[in-house]
This record gives structure tokens, sequence and C-alpha cells, in this order.
């Protein structure tokens, strides 16, 4: 019978990761030889099945220039293997990147949960973490206008609890029916298969000016916070309501929180269309760069604990997904922490092969009848059974349990396990009758009461469509609140049936007659068209601050990159200033030159440079140094990549250092003016007030609403 859980395939190595490791040959860069050569002393190169193989560089052929023989049986399985090398990409969230890591209970809730890994304090629980866009394919940009997935695996001693959220604490739609026309509508058109990883398109607009349930979503959408700065910047929520149950079976509602460390931050819509041709994988190098140089992400989960009585006073419907729960009305409960330090050892193996199920939960959490989250809770396992090739994708060590686990499920494609004994069912009487269901450790359902009529229909507690919209508008800054504006201008200038840009914008009305008259007038529209009538009278809400990424600025450098752009001549004394005054604020540094070889200074030291200046434009940067002789500047005044860089960094709202000549590139750039956030740097003390003030990340001053 399946007892303990068993290695999949003999140990090649002692390592102790989720799978075993096949060792290979370490490449440029990794610490490996740059040419690695046929005698390195590495392994010999074998077939599948072990041959040893002699040639890796031809094939078998009939004669010198003769045909290649079907023989072959080593090329053969080398170009079978490689024809099958890919497997579905996710028909949503393709675009993804994980990290292993591990959750720490901070705080005991056993009154709340059963569940094991909220009994002590301290306990770890082992994690995994996939980040995604959600439209966009698997090669799509990392900046796409998205929604971002946050599913987090956590591998608990009584089982995989898998939390399958988003950077976004709403959805789109009540009913999981529309779920499948709702995501038709937001990729690619199919008769003309573009546009890619954006909504900015009739389909998607025409779609969801037919659906008032979106406009709150919209209004999170249209924010800044689907143009994060990286997933290190990002919160993360479970969206349902779910239960949670403890041991004497009484069950209370709760919402998931994910609260970055390091605070949100956001990139402007500009430079999200420039990092998407600079570095379209600017999320995955950031989180790929600071797990590897130990600066590991850090999250603490919050949660929302309410009960019936709450449930029943509170003016929207808990089980209506496209509403949240102000955390004024119900603060957050910080009961744990999420880091992620380590970087899968294979992208494919674990970040492609990782299936997240909402209905992988644990005894002590349940569902609640949220008509989105039954719908998922059916998805997930026939998308995976579909994505993955069969039903034992659980023996897939990145979703294998590890926990001891045991059931009769047996048989099917590419079943890793090869269970022992005569039982392979229950109830049976021999004596190694195998496992037995245990009704006081096992999952219980909360007994709620159920009752009603069998029929299609939306109940009338889900008919506010607008209120909260509104609420999230009204909790913005007037900053944020200009963005939102603006992309909803941006995504309907794309449009290009007018009645369909009308009927989108028929809905803002309702929302805010500021924004709706700033949107017709960006879109040229003659008046505001006349507001849908919604379907219930929308109520009053308060602002609320938790829901403006500005008001919950971090006030920090913490995490974020200053590019330093340096020419030969400059001082090495103020360079290493800069440096250590970034480093000790707990940011990181790119040195970058004319050319990559780097620059000499005025004292003759020689300095290398990580990137070439027109390879590493001021987008990609939180905050930017230019250190320059005379003549240096007037080098860079002559790049056209260089004075992108000045000018952009300078529109950016970037706080600008500047060394030696640097005013010189600015001034070729046309940015002749100077203000509170370009600091000249005339001295090494200079540097560490300059940090200082790039904690507050951007010169909004520079920027008209
Ligand atoms: Fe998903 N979703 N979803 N979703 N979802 C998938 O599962 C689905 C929804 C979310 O990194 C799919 O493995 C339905 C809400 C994330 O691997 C699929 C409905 C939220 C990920 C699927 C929803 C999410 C997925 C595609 C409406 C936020 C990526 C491939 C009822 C709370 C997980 C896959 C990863 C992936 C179905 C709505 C989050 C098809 C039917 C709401 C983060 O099963």
């Amino acid at each position: 019978m399946p007892t303990d859980p068993k290695p999949l395939y003999p140990a090649t190595s002692e390592s102790q990761t989720s799978h075993d490791v096949v060792e290979r040959p370490l490449s440029p860069g990794e610490g490996g030889e740059t040419h690695q050569q046929p005698d390195a002393g590495g392994p010999t190169l074998t077939t599948s099945q072990g041959a040893p193989v002699a040639d890796n560089q031809n094939t078998l052929r009939g004669g010198t220039r003769g045909p290649a023989l079907l023989e072959d049986f080593h090329f053969r399985e080398k170009i079978f293997h490689f024809d099958h090398e890919r497997i579905p990409e996710r028909v949503v969230h393709a675009r993804g990147y994980g990290a292993h890591g591990y959750f720490e209970t901070l705080e005991a809730i056993p009154e709340l949960t059963s569940a094991n890994l909220f009994q002590e304090a301290g306990q770890i629980t082992p994690a995994f973490v996939r980040f995604s866009t959600v439209a966009g394919n698997k090669g799509s940009p990392d900046l796409a206008r998205d929604v971002r997935g946050f599913a987090v695996k956590l591998y608990t001693q009584e089982g995989n609890w898998d939390i399958v959220g988003n950077n976004i604490p709403v959805f789109f739609i009540q009913d999981a029916i529309k779920f499948p026309d709702l995501i038709h509508a937001a990729k690619d058109e199919p008769d003309r298969g573009f546009p890619q990883a954006q909504t900015a398109h009739d389909n998607f607009w025409d779609f969801i000016s037919l659906m008032p349930e979106s406009m709150h979503m919209v209004m999170w959408i249209m924010s800044d916070r689907t143009i994060p700065r990286s997933f290190r910047f990002m919160e993360g929520f479970g969206v349902h309501t779910f239960r949670m149950i403890n041991a004497k079976g009484e069950g209370t509602f709760v919402k998931f929180h994910w609260r970055p460390k390091l605070g949100m931050q956001s990139v402007l819509w500009d430079e999200a269309l420039k990092i998407n041709g600079a570095d379209p994988d600017f999320h995955r190098r950031d989180l790929w760069d600071a797990i590897q140089s130990g600066d590991f992400p850090e999250w603490e989960l919050g949660l929302q604990i309410f009960d019936d009585a709450f449930a029943d006073a509170f003016p929207f419907d808990v089980l209506d997904p496209t509403k949240i729960i102000p955390e004024e009305d119900v603060p957050l409960r910080i009961v744990g922490r999420l880091v992620l330090d380590r970087m899968v050892d294979n992208f494919f193996a674990e970040t492609e092969q990782v299936a997240f199920m909402t209905q992988n939960i644990v005894p002590g959490i349940d569902f609640t009848n949220d008509p989105l989250l039954q719908g998922r809770n059916f998805s997930y396992l026939d998308t995976q059974i579909k994505r993955l090739g069969g039903p034992n994708f659980t023996h897939i060590p990145i979703n294998a349990p590890r926990c001891p686990f045991h059931h009769f499920q047996q048989d099917g494609h590419m079943a890793m396990q090869a269970p022992k004994g005569r039982a392979n069912y229950e109830p049976n009487s021999w004596a190694q009758g195998g496992p037995r269901a245990d009704p006081k450790r096992g999952h219980v359902s909360f007994p709620e009461e159920l009752s009603g009529e069998k029929r299609k229909v939306r109940p009338e507690s889900f008919a506010d469509h607008y209120s909260q919209a509104r609420q999230f508008y009204i909790s913005q800054t007037p900053l944020e609140q200009t963005h939102i504006a603006d992309a909803l201008i941006f995504e309907l200038s794309k449009v290009q049936a007018p009645e369909i840009r009308e009927r989108a914008v028929a809905h803002l009305p309702n929302i805010d007659t500021g924004l709706a008259q700033k949107v017709a007038d960006g879109l040229g529209m003659k008046a505001v068209p006349k507001a849908h009538t919604p379907a219930k009278a929308p109520i009053e809400t308060m602002p609320s601050d938790a829901l403006s990424i500005l008001k919950k600025a971090p006030g920090s450098f913490k995490g974020r990159k200053m590019g330093i752009v340096m020419t030969d001549g400059i001082d090495a004394g103020l360079l290493k200033a800069v440096q250590d005054a970034v480093l000790a604020a707990g940011g990181v540094v790119e040195l970058i030159a004319p050319k990559v070889g780097g620059v000499v200074a005025a004292d003759g030291t020689e300095i290398p440079a990580q990137q070439k200046i027109n390879g590493a434009p001021s987008v990609v940067y939180d905050a930017v140094v230019v250190l320059a002789s005379e003549e240096g500047a007037a080098e860079l005044a002559a790049l056209h990549p260089a004075r992108c860089f000045a000018a952009d960094a300078f529109a950016h709202a970037k706080f600008i250092g500047l060394g030696g000549a640097a005013g010189a590139l600015f001034d070729a750039a046309g940015v002749t003016a100077r203000d509170g956030g370009m600091m000249e740097l005339a001295k090494p003390a200079d540097a560490k007030a300059f940090v200082t003030a790039c904690a507050d990340l951007r010169f909004w001053e520079r920027v008209a609403l």
C-alpha cells in the first residue's frame, strides 16, 4: 500500500530540495569553466536509458556524405524528446515566476482554526509562490497592464494548502459561469490574434461595459496596481471570503491578505511601456537578483476575521467577490510571515509544473458559498489534468505533499509510485489493510444549513455595482486619480468602435462625475454620455487609506535600485560615497558607462561597469546619479541614449544626483530646470543626504496633475 512519500527518482545528490537534482555542468557565470572541454572531468554523456554516448556532434550516416540512418537510437531519442518539450501553457496566468520559501507562524490562533500550521508561534511551513500576469502568453512582457497572480502553496503537515490569489482583492465577475467569456474578451481577439497581453482593445471593453458588476475591478485595474514595480512590492489577496473552523467545530469568516514588508510601489505607464522593450523580464530579473543576493522578500499574512453578525450587518454581501471589506471596518490581524529565500533549480520542473488548486485546503480551513470560488474549485483540478497530462501530477515533486500521505488512487499515465501489497480498496479485511479515514483528524466541512429553491439566479444582495467602485476612487490621492483617468483614456483610445467607448464611459458618472468628465474630455467626446441606470442605487461609502498605494508609501529606499552613470575622469571618492550610502539604505547599485568595459577615474582607478548606456535606460532604476567629468559630460551629451536617460529620469519624477559636470547632459537633453528632486553632489558628504531624499521614491512635485 502507499505509505510514506518516497523519492521519485533514485537520488543523484544529497540535495534536500523538493525534487531530486540531476547534476549538469555549470555554465559560464555560474562558477563553471568558460569552455567545457570534452575531458573536463564531468560525467560521461548517456542516453536516457543510461547507455554511454560516443559522438554527440554527428548522426549515424551511410557513407561520409550519405543519408542519415534510422538506426541512430541516440539521435532519435534526442530529437523525439525535444519535440515533446512543451506542455500547454496555462490558459490564464501563462507567464509566471516562482520561488521557494517558508511561512512562519507569528501568532498561534487555535481559537479560530484547528489548521495545524497555526497551532504554535514559530512553526515553519515550507512554501512555494508563483507570481504571474493573467492575459499574456508565456513569452509576453512582464510590465503588461494586468492583474498579477499571487499563488501560494503551503506544504503543511496536514496536506498542501493553496491560497490562489491575486494582487487585487476583488474580481471582475460574480459567477464562475462568466469566466470563459471574460477571458476570451480580455485575450487577443480570435480573428486577428492580437493584441497580446493587454486589455486596450474593443472586445475587452465591449464585454466589460456590458457587465456593470465589473466596475469596481475596473477602477483597480486602471490604477497603478496593475503596473507594479516588481513582485516584491505587491500586496496579495485571497479575494474570496473563506472560513476557519476551530477544534470545537466553531466557524468564523476570514479574508487573507499578504502585505509586502518593502511597501507597495508601482511604475508609471510611460515607464511600463519602455521597460517592456528594455527588459521584458524586468519582474523576473528583479526577483532573481534579490533572492540570489540574499535580500529575501517578505510578506505578512493578515487576516480579516468576522462573524455572521458582521456579515449580516455589512451593506454588501460577503460572498460577493466584487466587494472588499474595508480595513477600517475589520482591521488586519497579522498572524504570520512569508519569506522567499530560494530560486528554483529548474524553471520547467517547478514553476511550469506547479499545480495550484483552490480546492487544496486543510483541516481547519473551509470554503464559503461564494459562487466564483465554488466554480474555481471545479476548474483547477480539471485544468491540471489537461495541462500536466493526467491524474498523477501530484507525484511531481513540486506538487507532492511533504507530509506522509496514504490513499488508494492508482495507475494512470506516468505513475511514479510503486505501492506494495494487495489491498487497493477499502473496506478490506487484510492484515495490512492500508489507510482508513479518521473523523477526528480529517477535514470536516462547516455544517452550514442549506435550503432554498434550485434555480439559476443572482442574489439581490449582489446588485450594488458602483458604491465600492466610488469608494476606491475617492480613497486615492489626486495623483493616483489622475493615473486612473489617464489609464481609462489610454485604453479606450485603443477601442475603435465609438459606441463601445461611449457605453464604457457611461458607467463613470455612477462612480464619480469628475472622473467621467475627465475621461470624456480625454477621448474628445462632446459631452459625458448619459449614465447607465444602476441595478441598485449606490450608497455612500467612506474613503479608505488602505486602498491607496501612495498613502501607504514605505518611506525607504530599501530593496530599490540606483543607476549610476559614470564617465572617465570622475571623482572615485564621490562614487564610493554614493555606493556606500545606497548600500547602507538597503538598496543596490548598478554602474553604467559609455562602454561596458568601464571608466578610469581622475585618480587612475579603473572602475568596471555592469551596463553600457544604451542597454540601461533610466526606466529600469528607482533613482539615478550621473557623475561626469567635463569631457565625459560632453561625450554623454552627444549620445542619444544618454540624453533619453536624463530626460526620462526627469519626466518620470525620479530623484537625480548630479556630480561634476553632469548638468551639461541634462541641459543637452532639454532639462534646463533644476528642482528639489535634482541634487548636486559636490562632495562625498552630499551622497547621504541625496540617498535619504530618495526614500520618498519619487519627487512627485515635478509632475503636473
Ligand atoms: Fe484562476 N485559473 N480562475 N483566478 N488563477 C487558473 O489554473 C479560474 C480567479 C488565479 O500560478 C487556471 O493552473 C476560473 C480568481 C491564479 O499557476 C484555471 C475562475 C483568482 C492562477 C483558472 C478563476 C484567480 C490561476 C489556469 C473563475 C484570484 C495561476 C491554469 C471562477 C483570486 C496559478 C491553472 C499559477 C489560474 C480558472 C478566477 C487566480 C483555468 C474558472 C478570482 C493566481 O484553472
